[in-house]
């Protein structure tokens, strides 16, 4: 549960990481390369280093994040279709849920450095765990 604080936090913490519009690629490459099973979803994709495919997946991983962002109230009802798409169509384990959420802090902290203080880091994880958590409501 965010509370008024955490999620004013969230808002500062996004507004800080949309200004680096690769964050959801380099977030991705991190995935694959940390935590290589990850790739098997993803056959259809060239996963190297600079891939064009991973930067626009990144962009609409990252446009995702920003919608939920925008409805922090309502979680559930922004994410739906997505929820839809990860345990219906692609039937990611939802492990992997919490791994891209993991890569992803990182990816904040070498971008924000000093202003990813922990509160700011707590608060961004209650979110990103809160978006796992619907992402992954539909395979119940
Ligand atoms: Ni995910 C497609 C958002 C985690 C595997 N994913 C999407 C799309 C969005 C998205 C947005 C594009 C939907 C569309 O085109 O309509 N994915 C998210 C978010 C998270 C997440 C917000 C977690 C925070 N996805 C994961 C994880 C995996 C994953 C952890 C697997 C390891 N996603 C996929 C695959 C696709 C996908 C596979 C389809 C890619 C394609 O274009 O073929």
């Amino acid at each position: 549960m965010l509370t008024d604080s955490d999620k004013k936090l969230v808002l500062q913490v996004w507004e800080k990481a949309i200004r680096h519009p690769d964050c959801g690629a380099e977030a991705l490459e991190r995935l694959f390369t940390t935590y290589p099973q990850t790739k098997t979803y993803f056959p259809h994709f060239d996963l190297h280093h600079g891939s064009d495919q991973v930067r626009n997946h990144g962009k609409k991983v990252l446009a995702a994040l920003g919608n939920a962002v925008k409805s922090l109230g309502n979680l559930s009802q922004a994410l739906s279709d997505l929820s839809d798409l990860h345990a219906y169509n692609l039937r990611v384990d939802p492990v992997n849920l919490q791994l891209l959420a993991q890569c992803f802090h990182v990816v904040l902290a070498t971008h924000l450095g000093n202003d990813y203080t922990p509160e700011a880091h707590a608060a961004f994880d209650k979110f990103l765990s809160a978006v796992c958590t619907v992402l992954a409501e539909k395979y119940r």
